[in-house]
């Protein structure tokens, strides 16, 4: 079974050992679109550039997959039906991945959750209390372009080939996306929550958007954080 923090388990009187919670709010992005939208890429620009942390829910679930624990079968099944894994795995595999950074000065971007109702319900359960989620980026793409951009990404691979990326597998996951994930962003849409970003478009065209919608909400830019040192020309 999976470990799952509770609001509940928060009341309960702290355990010695145990690490304590951050006293902060974590500073969250949600960031969603369809398989092959661009989620992945836009969020490496921001990360190349500004100081965001980001955290694939897909790529958690690859590398917990990959490390063989109770849970890899499980997820392995369900990824390669295109379906969406249960939120008690996704959510704690999120988490434990938040706590590693310091909450005062990062800001969070999630890429490819939540995707589902039990998804939402989870990280409200989890993290509800502790994150504050600013708005989620959704990149908007026709199936059509997502598909060929996934069946480009299948030849151009080699090795390092998704074991999810099969051209069958794809189309799963498309129509997932647009069953259960959609009605998530629909969700947050009329909540005000969502901006939305035309991702048809080449990759740096979608970038400028992308910034253009954080806006003011954007970190500080890498080359102000840590200016890069004068080199000496000695090597
Ligand atoms: N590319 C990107 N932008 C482009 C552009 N503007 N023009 C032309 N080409 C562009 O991009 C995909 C490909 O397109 C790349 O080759 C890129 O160069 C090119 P990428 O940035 O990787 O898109 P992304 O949206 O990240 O696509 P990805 O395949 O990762 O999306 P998925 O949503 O399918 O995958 P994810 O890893 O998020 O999830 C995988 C599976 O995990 C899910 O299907 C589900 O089974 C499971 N999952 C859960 O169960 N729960 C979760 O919470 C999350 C995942
Ligand atoms: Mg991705």
């Amino acid at each position: 079974t999976v470990k799952i923090s509770t609001k509940f388990e928060s009341k309960s009187e702290p355990v010695p050992d145990m690490p304590t919670e951050p006293s902060v709010k974590a500073e969250c992005f949600f960031v969603l679109g369809g398989p092959g939208s661009g989620k992945g890429t836009q969020c490496s620009n921001l990360v190349r550039d500004f100081n965001f942390v980001h955290l694939s829910a897909g790529d958690l679930l690859r590398i917990e997959r990959n490390s063989g624990s109770k849970n890899a079968k499980l997820i392995e099944d369900i990824c390669k039906a295109g379906k969406i894994v249960p939120v008690e795995i996704t959510v704690n595999l999120i988490k434990d991945e938040m706590l590693k950074y310091d909450w005062e000065k990062t800001k969070f971007l999630i890429d490819g959750f939540p995707r589902n109702q039990d998804n939402v319900d989870g990280w409200e359960r989890v993290l509800g209390d502790q994150a504050n989620v600013k708005f989620m980026l959704f990149l908007d793409c026709d199936e059509d372009t997502m598909l060929k951009r996934i069946m480009k990404r299948i030849d151009n691979s080699g090795d390092e080939k998704r074991y999810d990326d099969t051209e069958e597998i794809a189309r799963k996951r498309i129509k997932t996306n647009k069953d259960t994930c959609m009605p998530i962003v629909e969700h947050f849409e009329k909540k005000g929550l969502v901006k939305n970003i035309d991702a048809s478009a080449q990759p740096n065209e979608v970038y400028a958007k992308v910034r253009e919608a954080f806006g003011d909400a954007l970190p500080v830019l890498k080359s102000e954080a840590e200016p890069i040192a004068e080199t000496t020309g000695l090597p």
